[in-house]
């Protein structure tokens, strides 16, 4: 049990401890906040490469409940011409709530289910929960029961707690055997089409209280309380996730998770839980997302749109133009609640929403290069304004804008009724994405710009090279490997693009193109400075302020005078 008292008993000191036992502790030096998340990360691990769909749009309720509803849920996004990559099925597909079961009424054919969308470009998510059904027959409970891997009390009793199954028992996770066990479970949904797994309720979160202190988790012959667990036990849940997927499937896994520790970034996405349909929610996903990227969570976002309470109009579009920005980007709302689909609202919505996550798979690649030098850096995607600048004393306290990588920054609106918005532009030269409007200043400035309903003021830094991607309903719908497209911004710098199969672990071993682009001049040259994956670009389409220039990319190179 961990205490942080960050400036409550003293604005003179902070501290932090812990209940029984040493601390560990750990110094970073480094002269900026970057280097500081870099040595962090190499400590506890950094977030790898995901595969491209998972950069697409997700698409979740609780509770999507039959097969049917997913079916029409899918040809609803085809008909609004939507993007969409995922769906997520929340607890209704189990059958009695039970892990690693599916509800044959409800989804009576789940794979004929995941074929028919795999044709459409969606995938499908399931989740999965910890806590395990008190039930004779059920198998689950009774390989746990035979081979004593669950959570037991402190007289050696199999412990049992209440939570979506009614009575249920806690794997342990703390056990390599347990995890091997619990990863070896993920074939039952990949065998059925399911491209990624979603665990929920890993606090552990119990209905009849938390689990007592003394709970005891017997480990690999090293048996630990509860209380000594608890802040590990949904990152361990994970691991073993991770691991099943990685071993059956081979790609890289996608999990996500809501309860992480130190570290977790290594096996996981993680959203932020349970928020509400309101705009302070709204507010707060912007610190919550640039604090999690700073320890090392990249891949993380909120439920767009918010999970509790009912999303009004407003709030849908606002959240969204957040939501496309952020790593993980899904709309996910409680069962009882408004629904959250863009059509639920009025045609406008729908158009609204369109744009934004048509901008966000616009964005997708340079979301995937950050990703790819994420993994070697450590720094986040979605990030504050301070890590850049940090000698900008507005950057230390702006919690209204974010950067997205080093180029992008960007300034939704997040009040209620605003249809302004008050912009800080740290020094340096900037360009407006939606009009190209060259804004300097030798120091940072406030600016007043426009923000109707459907637009979230971006800026771009001057010198950034954006690689994006043609109009697309999922990722893979057409072939993006001839075309290397680029966006320009005149000025100074330079940026590597990545180039591989999107989903395997070959680009560990060199199964990757690397291309250099350095703007300076008015030229940019583009070179390929790591040939390792077999399909290359023929050509690179430069657009620049309104002007399109082409070359033909020989030997992986070419220049462009802009
Ligand atoms: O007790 O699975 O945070 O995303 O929809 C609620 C149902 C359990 C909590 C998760 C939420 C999910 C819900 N779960």
């Amino acid at each position: 049990k961990t205490n942080f008292d960050m400036g409550y008993s003293s604005t003179d000191y902070y501290s932090f401890g812990a209940a029984d036992g040493e601390l560990d502790y750990y110094f970073f030096y480094g002269d900026t906040i970057a280097d500081i998340i870099s040595q962090y990360t190499a400590l506890t691990g950094r977030c790898p490469l995901p595969q491209l769909w998972t950069l697409g749009y997700h698409q979740s309720r609780w509770g999507y409940s039959s097969q049917q509803e997913v079916l029409d849920l899918a040809q609803n996004f085809i008909d609004n011409d939507l993007p969409c990559d995922v769906i997520h099925m929340d607890i209704d597909y189990m059958d009695n709530y039970k892990v690693f079961t599916v509800d044959k009424n409800r989804f009576p054919d789940l794979t004929a289910l995941s074929d028919i969308l795999h044709q459409k470009g969606i995938r499908l998510v399931t989740i999965i929960d910890p806590g395990t059904k008190v039930e004779n027959g059920y198998h689950m409970y009774e390989e746990g029961i035979k081979n004593n891997y669950f959570a037991q009390t402190p007289d050696g009793e199999v412990y049992e707690n209440v939570v979506w199954p009614g009575d249920s028992v806690f794997p342990d996770y703390t056990s390599s055997i347990v995890r091997n066990w619990w990863g070896s479970q993920t074939k039952f949904l990949l065998d059925q089409g399911i491209s990624g797994i979603w665990n929920d309720m890993n606090e552990p979160a119990s209905f009849h209280g938390p689990l007592p202190d003394d709970v005891v988790f017997p480990g690999d012959d090293m048996p630990r309380q509860h209380k000594e667990v608890h802040n590990v036990f949904g990152h361990l849940m994970a691991k073993a996730t991770y691991e099943g997927l990685k071993q059956r499937d081979g790609r890289r896994p996608f999990v996500i998770t809501r309860a992480c520790y130190a570290g977790t970034q290594k096996y996981s996405t993680a959203w932020t839980g349970d928020n509400h349909s309101i705009w302070a929610h709204l507010q707060m996903a912007i610190p919550q997302l640039c604090n999690l990227g700073m320890s090392g969570m990249s891949f993380v976002g909120t439920d767009v749109g918010g999970f509790g309470s009912d999303c009004t109009k407003e709030l849908m579009c606002r959240w969204v133009e957040v939501g496309c920005f952020s790593p993980l980007f899904r709309n996910h709302s409680a069962i009882g609640t408004r629904y959250q689909e863009p059509w639920r609202f009025d045609q406008e919505t729908v158009d609204i929403y369109r744009k934004a996550a048509q901008l966000r798979y616009h964005l997708i690649p340079y979301y995937y290069d950050l990703f790819f030098t994420g993994e070697k850096t450590g720094l986040p995607i979605m990030r504050s304004l301070v890590l850049h600048y940090e000698k900008d004393e507005v950057a230390k306290e702006c919690n209204t804008e974010f950067l997205a990588g080093p180029n992008l920054l960007a300034a939704p609106v997040v009040t209620q009724g605003d249809r302004k918005k008050m912009v800080y532009l740290p020094a340096g030269t900037w360009y407006d994405y939606w009009t190209g409007e060259k804004i300097s200043g030798d120091q940072g400035q406030w600016i007043l710009r426009d923000a109707p309903l459907d637009t979230c003021p971006l800026y771009v830094k001057a010198g950034a090279v954006l690689p994006v991607w043609p109009k697309q309903n999922y990722v893979g719908e057409k072939d993006t490997n001839q075309v290397l497209m680029l966006e320009v911004y005149p000025g100074e710098g330079s940026w590597d693009h990545f180039q591989d199969d999107g989903e395997s672990f070959a680009y560990r071993d060199g199964v990757y193109n690397q291309y250099h682009c350095e703007l300076k001049d008015g030229k940019l040259t583009v070179s390929c400075v790591h040939d390792g994956y077999e399909k290359h670009y023929q050509r690179v389409q430069v657009h620049c302020l309104g002007k399109t220039f082409e070359a033909e990319l020989k030997d992986g190179a070419c220049c462009v005078e802009l």
